[in-house]
């Protein structure tokens, strides 16, 4: 074991609260594409024709069309050794708080895989980007469970039963405010946190990614997992060069 993760084995073995923060790379083992990067979802299509309020009204049948090939990709993956060392922990624990930018579900599945008959609430994540398999009415705002898409047509796109407007996925696009309360429990968190465990985030998307920030302005420290360095490495206590799957169950598991 090397030293750094040894040292950050008992941090967060002795921390009384902790946050994590993910992004993107924790689930890139599962098959999930990140955003950035050579591979990155944003190296094949642009972020301003896809995920932005004035592209879902510019040309919604794209956006949707997008949107349900990734839900498809998305269901066909499951969660990895990272997340499933996360969810146990955090169940164990009961002082760990998940945040997660992404939007795959995958912290949740493993967090009811871990918890069998019992309840996942403490393992459950702050989703702050919202989630993929969720809608939202674009006109009068109710979310909803996810509908099937037929994105032959605008006139086939799924509508909102209440106010017909059309629905779209429960993301947050670029411009767009996150949801205030998940904001807010995340920043509290944040803030308050002995230790915030940062895992696959290139740490360039606001707000998200002064939530570690928050928790070493009030003098605890900041421990990142990533195979590269990240906008947020020179203010991490500890920065742990290799990829979740491999590092996070070193970090949490018991032994
Ligand atoms: C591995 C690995 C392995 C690989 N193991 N790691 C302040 C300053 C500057 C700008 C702003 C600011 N405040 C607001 C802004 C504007 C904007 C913003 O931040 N822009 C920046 C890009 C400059 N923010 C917003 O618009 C936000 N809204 C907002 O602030 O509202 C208030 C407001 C409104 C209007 C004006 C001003 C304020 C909303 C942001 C919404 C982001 N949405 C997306 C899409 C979600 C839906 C969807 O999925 O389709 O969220 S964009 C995309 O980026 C997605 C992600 O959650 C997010 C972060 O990406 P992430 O997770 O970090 O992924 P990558 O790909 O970037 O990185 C992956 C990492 O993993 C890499 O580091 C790899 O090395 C690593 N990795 N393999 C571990 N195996
Ligand atoms: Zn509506």
């Amino acid at each position: 074991m090397s030293d750094d993760i040894a040292r950050a084995r008992a941090l967060l073995r002795d921390a009384a609260t902790a946050v994590v923060l993910t992004g993107a790379g924790i689930s890139a083992e599962s098959g999930v594409p990140t955003f950035r990067g050579g591979s990155g979802l944003w190296g094949q299509f642009r972020a301003e024709d896809l995920a932005t309020p004035e592209a879902f009204a510019r040309d919604p049948r794209r956006v949707w069309e997008w949107y349900a090939w990734r839900r498809t990709l998305v269901a066909e993956c499951a969660p990895n050794a990272a997340h499933r060392a996360l969810a146990e922990w955090a169940l164990h624990r009961g002082t760990v708080t998940i945040v997660t930018q992404n939007v795959d579900g995958l912290h949740a599945r493993a967090a009811r895989e871990a918890a069998g008959e019992d309840d996942p609430a403490r393992a459950l994540p702050l989703e702050v980007h919202g989630s993929l398999f969720r809608d939202k009415c674009s006109g009068c705002g109710t979310r909803s469970d996810p509908v099937p898409v037929d994105a032959t047509s605008v006139s086939t796109l799924p509508r909102c039963p209440r106010c017909g407007a059309l629905l779209r996925p429960d993301v947050v696009w670029f411009g767009e405010m996150l949801d205030q309360h998940v904001l807010a429990a995340a920043d509290g968190a944040a803030a308050t946190a002995d230790v915030c465990l940062v895992i696959g985030t290139s740490a360039l998307v606001y707000p998200a990614a002064s939530l570690p920030l928050r928790t070493r302005a009030h003098g605890g420290v900041v421990i990142e997992v990533n195979p590269e360095a990240t906008a947020l490495t020179r203010a991490a206590e500890i920065s742990i060069r290799g990829a979740a799957a491999a590092v996070v169950p070193q970090l949490l598991n018991e032994g």
